[in-house]
Protein backbone atom coordinates (compact mmCIF):
# COMPACT_ATOMS: atom_id res chain seq x y z
CA UNK A 1 0.00 0.00 0.00
CA UNK A 2 3.07 1.91 1.02
CA UNK A 3 4.59 1.60 -2.50
CA UNK A 4 1.13 2.36 -4.60
CA UNK A 5 0.80 5.61 -2.74
CA UNK A 6 4.32 6.54 -3.63
CA UNK A 7 5.21 6.83 0.24
CA UNK A 8 8.93 6.78 0.66
CA UNK A 9 9.13 3.72 4.04
CA UNK A 10 12.16 2.28 5.73
CA UNK A 11 11.13 -1.75 6.55
CA UNK A 12 12.07 -2.70 9.80
CA UNK A 13 11.82 -7.24 9.80
CA UNK A 14 11.61 -8.68 13.64
CA UNK A 15 11.24 -12.11 14.32
CA UNK A 16 7.95 -13.53 14.88
CA UNK A 17 7.15 -13.96 18.75
CA UNK A 18 10.02 -11.43 19.10
CA UNK A 19 8.26 -9.09 17.34
CA UNK A 20 5.57 -8.94 20.34
CA UNK A 21 8.77 -7.69 23.11
CA UNK A 22 9.65 -5.01 20.10
CA UNK A 23 6.57 -3.77 19.92
CA UNK A 24 5.66 -3.52 23.35
CA UNK A 25 9.26 -1.82 24.17
CA UNK A 26 8.65 0.79 20.81
CA UNK A 27 5.60 1.38 22.90
CA UNK A 28 3.17 0.54 19.75
CA UNK A 29 -0.81 0.04 20.49
CA UNK A 30 -0.49 -3.70 19.69
CA UNK A 31 1.39 -6.37 19.46
CA UNK A 32 1.08 -8.32 15.79
CA UNK A 33 2.89 -6.63 12.34
CA UNK A 34 2.75 -4.99 10.91
CA UNK A 35 2.70 -2.11 12.91
CA UNK A 36 3.89 1.42 10.84
CA UNK A 37 4.89 4.54 12.22
CA UNK A 38 3.77 7.66 10.23
CA UNK A 39 3.32 11.15 10.41
CA UNK A 40 4.22 10.89 14.08
CA UNK A 41 1.69 8.12 14.91
CA UNK A 42 2.43 4.57 16.18
CA UNK A 43 -0.31 2.31 14.01
CA UNK A 44 -0.60 -1.76 14.45
CA UNK A 45 -2.79 -4.18 12.39
CA UNK A 46 -3.35 -3.74 8.67
CA UNK A 47 -7.10 -2.26 9.10
CA UNK A 48 -5.66 0.85 10.90
CA UNK A 49 -2.92 1.02 8.52
CA UNK A 50 -4.41 1.26 5.69
CA UNK A 51 -6.90 4.08 7.16
CA UNK A 52 -3.71 5.86 8.16
CA UNK A 53 -2.17 5.42 4.89
CA UNK A 54 -5.25 7.14 3.36
CA UNK A 55 -5.46 9.64 5.81
CA UNK A 56 -1.58 10.65 5.42
CA UNK A 57 -2.00 10.57 1.53
CA UNK A 58 -5.38 10.45 0.14
CA UNK A 59 -4.32 9.85 -3.23
CA UNK A 60 -4.80 7.16 -5.24
CA UNK A 61 -7.42 6.50 -2.58
CA UNK A 62 -7.87 3.07 -1.04
CA UNK A 63 -11.30 3.32 -0.47
CA UNK A 64 -14.39 4.37 -2.43
CA UNK A 65 -15.73 7.92 -2.22
CA UNK A 66 -19.74 6.33 -2.64
CA UNK A 67 -20.63 5.35 1.28
CA UNK A 68 -22.14 2.35 0.20
CA UNK A 69 -19.29 0.96 -1.78
CA UNK A 70 -17.16 2.10 0.76
CA UNK A 71 -18.90 -0.45 3.40
CA UNK A 72 -18.50 -3.11 1.06
CA UNK A 73 -14.61 -3.00 0.57
CA UNK A 74 -14.55 -2.48 4.74
CA UNK A 75 -16.31 -5.35 4.69
CA UNK A 76 -14.17 -7.42 2.44
CA UNK A 77 -11.22 -5.90 3.67
CA UNK A 78 -12.56 -7.31 7.71
CA UNK A 79 -13.56 -10.91 5.87
CA UNK A 80 -9.94 -11.25 4.36
CA UNK A 81 -8.30 -10.51 7.79
CA UNK A 82 -10.35 -12.07 10.13
CA UNK A 83 -11.36 -15.35 7.48
CA UNK A 84 -8.46 -15.61 5.22
CA UNK A 85 -5.52 -14.61 6.69
CA UNK A 86 -6.40 -16.37 9.78
CA UNK A 87 -7.01 -19.51 7.70
CA UNK A 88 -4.20 -19.36 5.52
CA UNK A 89 -1.80 -19.07 8.80
CA UNK A 90 -3.05 -22.01 10.40
CA UNK A 91 -2.46 -24.01 6.99
CA UNK A 92 1.06 -22.16 6.44
CA UNK A 93 2.10 -23.03 10.47
CA UNK A 94 0.45 -26.61 10.04
CA UNK A 95 3.09 -27.20 7.54
CA UNK A 96 5.90 -25.92 8.64
CA UNK A 97 5.37 -27.99 11.94
CA UNK A 98 5.73 -31.01 9.33
CA UNK A 99 9.36 -29.71 8.01
CA UNK A 100 10.46 -26.84 8.90
CA UNK A 101 13.55 -26.21 6.17
CA UNK A 102 10.74 -24.14 4.02
CA UNK A 103 11.26 -21.63 6.26
CA UNK A 104 14.45 -20.09 5.00
CA UNK A 105 13.24 -19.30 1.66
CA UNK A 106 10.83 -16.98 3.23
CA UNK A 107 13.73 -15.14 4.96
CA UNK A 108 14.43 -14.24 1.16
CA UNK A 109 15.59 -10.55 1.14
CA UNK A 110 14.69 -10.16 5.08
CA UNK A 111 17.01 -8.47 7.63
CA UNK A 112 16.09 -10.06 10.46
CA UNK A 113 19.88 -9.66 12.45
CA UNK A 114 20.75 -13.28 12.25
CA UNK A 115 22.05 -15.92 9.58
CA UNK A 116 18.76 -17.59 8.26
CA UNK A 117 20.14 -20.85 8.53
CA UNK A 118 20.80 -19.90 12.35
CA UNK A 119 17.28 -19.05 12.25
CA UNK A 120 15.67 -21.86 11.05
CA UNK A 121 17.81 -24.43 13.21
CA UNK A 122 16.89 -22.13 16.14
CA UNK A 123 13.21 -22.08 15.05
CA UNK A 124 11.54 -24.66 17.28
CA UNK A 125 10.30 -22.64 20.10
CA UNK A 126 9.40 -20.23 17.74
CA UNK A 127 6.79 -22.50 15.59
CA UNK A 128 5.70 -24.05 19.05
CA UNK A 129 4.44 -20.58 19.73
CA UNK A 130 2.42 -20.03 16.74
CA UNK A 131 1.12 -23.35 16.40
CA UNK A 132 -0.18 -22.26 20.53
CA UNK A 133 -0.67 -18.05 19.91
CA UNK A 134 -3.18 -19.16 16.22
CA UNK A 135 -5.01 -22.49 17.14
CA UNK A 136 -3.42 -24.76 14.65
CA UNK A 137 -4.51 -28.08 15.23
CA UNK A 138 -4.76 -30.48 12.69
CA UNK A 139 -8.69 -30.73 12.75
CA UNK A 140 -8.55 -26.71 12.76
CA UNK A 141 -5.96 -27.14 9.92
CA UNK A 142 -8.12 -29.61 7.76
CA UNK A 143 -11.43 -27.60 8.35
CA UNK A 144 -9.33 -24.67 6.67
CA UNK A 145 -8.39 -26.48 3.85
CA UNK A 146 -11.97 -27.65 2.86
CA UNK A 147 -13.37 -24.14 3.18
CA UNK A 148 -10.53 -22.94 0.99
CA UNK A 149 -12.95 -23.66 -2.25
CA UNK A 150 -15.84 -21.47 -0.41
CA UNK A 151 -13.19 -18.49 -0.09
CA UNK A 152 -12.06 -18.52 -3.24
CA UNK A 153 -15.59 -18.32 -4.79
CA UNK A 154 -16.02 -15.53 -2.36
CA UNK A 155 -13.55 -13.30 -3.77
CA UNK A 156 -14.26 -14.62 -7.08
CA UNK A 157 -17.54 -13.31 -6.54
CA UNK A 158 -16.09 -9.82 -5.06
CA UNK A 159 -14.08 -9.29 -8.50
CA UNK A 160 -17.08 -10.46 -10.37
CA UNK A 161 -19.38 -7.61 -8.38
CA UNK A 162 -16.45 -4.95 -8.91
CA UNK A 163 -15.54 -5.24 -5.08
CA UNK A 164 -12.57 -5.95 -5.84
CA UNK A 165 -9.95 -6.14 -9.13
CA UNK A 166 -10.79 -2.21 -10.27
CA UNK A 167 -8.54 0.04 -10.84
CA UNK A 168 -6.96 1.93 -8.58
CA UNK A 169 -7.27 -1.10 -6.38
CA UNK A 170 -8.74 -0.58 -2.66
CA UNK A 171 -7.88 -1.76 0.65
CA UNK A 172 -9.37 -5.05 0.19
CA UNK A 173 -7.55 -5.71 -2.56
CA UNK A 174 -4.32 -5.44 -0.90
CA UNK A 175 -5.33 -7.25 2.20
CA UNK A 176 -6.92 -10.18 0.21
CA UNK A 177 -4.15 -10.61 -2.58
CA UNK A 178 -1.70 -10.62 0.92
CA UNK A 179 -3.14 -13.66 2.28
CA UNK A 180 -3.71 -15.39 -1.15
CA UNK A 181 0.01 -15.21 -1.82
CA UNK A 182 0.67 -16.54 1.67
CA UNK A 183 -1.69 -19.32 1.04
CA UNK A 184 0.10 -19.29 -3.22
CA UNK A 185 3.41 -20.45 -1.50
CA UNK A 186 2.11 -23.77 -0.21
CA UNK A 187 2.50 -26.29 -2.86
CA UNK A 188 -0.47 -28.11 -1.64
CA UNK A 189 -2.41 -25.02 -2.28
CA UNK A 190 -1.11 -23.10 -5.06
CA UNK A 191 -2.59 -25.07 -7.87
CA UNK A 192 -6.37 -24.58 -6.75
CA UNK A 193 -5.67 -20.70 -6.46
CA UNK A 194 -3.75 -19.35 -9.66
CA UNK A 195 -5.59 -20.19 -12.00
CA UNK A 196 -8.48 -18.63 -11.02
CA UNK A 197 -9.13 -14.73 -10.84
CA UNK A 198 -8.23 -14.37 -7.44
CA UNK A 199 -5.36 -16.19 -8.17
CA UNK A 200 -4.44 -13.66 -11.11
CA UNK A 201 -5.28 -10.61 -8.84
CA UNK A 202 -2.75 -11.90 -6.18
CA UNK A 203 0.14 -12.29 -9.12
CA UNK A 204 -0.69 -9.17 -10.14
CA UNK A 205 -0.59 -7.00 -6.39
CA UNK A 206 2.16 -8.83 -4.77
CA UNK A 207 4.13 -9.77 -7.66
CA UNK A 208 6.52 -10.75 -5.28
CA UNK A 209 6.22 -12.82 -2.17
CA UNK A 210 9.28 -15.08 -1.34
CA UNK A 211 8.84 -18.49 0.69
CA UNK A 212 7.49 -21.91 -0.88
CA UNK A 213 6.60 -24.88 0.52
CA UNK A 214 6.91 -28.37 -1.36
CA UNK A 215 3.57 -30.71 -0.96
CA UNK A 216 2.93 -32.09 2.82
CA UNK A 217 -0.31 -32.76 3.10
CA UNK A 218 -2.22 -35.93 3.31
CA UNK A 219 -4.20 -36.53 0.12
CA UNK A 220 -7.24 -37.00 1.71
CA UNK A 221 -7.28 -33.55 3.46
CA UNK A 222 -6.52 -32.11 -0.44
CA UNK A 223 -9.57 -33.71 -1.81
CA UNK A 224 -11.94 -30.63 -1.17
CA UNK A 225 -9.93 -29.02 -3.22
CA UNK A 226 -9.94 -31.04 -6.23
CA UNK A 227 -13.43 -32.26 -6.60
CA UNK A 228 -15.86 -29.71 -8.48
N1 LIG B 1 -3.73 -8.84 9.08
C1 LIG B 1 -3.37 -8.79 10.49
C2 LIG B 1 -2.08 -9.44 10.79
C3 LIG B 1 -1.62 -9.24 12.20
C4 LIG B 1 -0.96 -10.47 12.72
O1 LIG B 1 -1.64 -11.35 13.24
N2 LIG B 1 0.37 -10.55 12.61
C5 LIG B 1 1.08 -11.72 13.05
C6 LIG B 1 2.13 -12.09 12.05
S1 LIG B 1 1.44 -12.30 10.44
C7 LIG B 1 1.76 -11.44 14.36
O2 LIG B 1 2.37 -10.41 14.56
N3 LIG B 1 1.62 -12.39 15.27
C8 LIG B 1 2.26 -12.35 16.53
C9 LIG B 1 3.43 -13.23 16.58
O3 LIG B 1 3.72 -13.91 15.58
O4 LIG B 1 4.09 -13.25 17.61
C10 LIG B 1 -3.37 -7.34 10.89
O5 LIG B 1 -4.44 -6.87 11.18
O6 LIG B 1 -2.37 -6.65 10.85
Amino acid sequence: MLEHKGIDFRRIDLMPVVSRGVLKVMRFPGVTIPSLRIDGRRVTGSREISKAIDAAKPDPPLFPADPAQRVQVEDAERWGDEVLQNGVRRIFWNAIKRDRAPLRSFLDGARIGVPPGMAVATAAPIIAAELRINGVTDEAVEADIAALRGWLDRIDGWIEGGVLGEDPPNAADFQIAAGLRLAMTLDDLRPAIEERPAGALALRLVPNFPGRVPAVRPSEWLEPLRTA
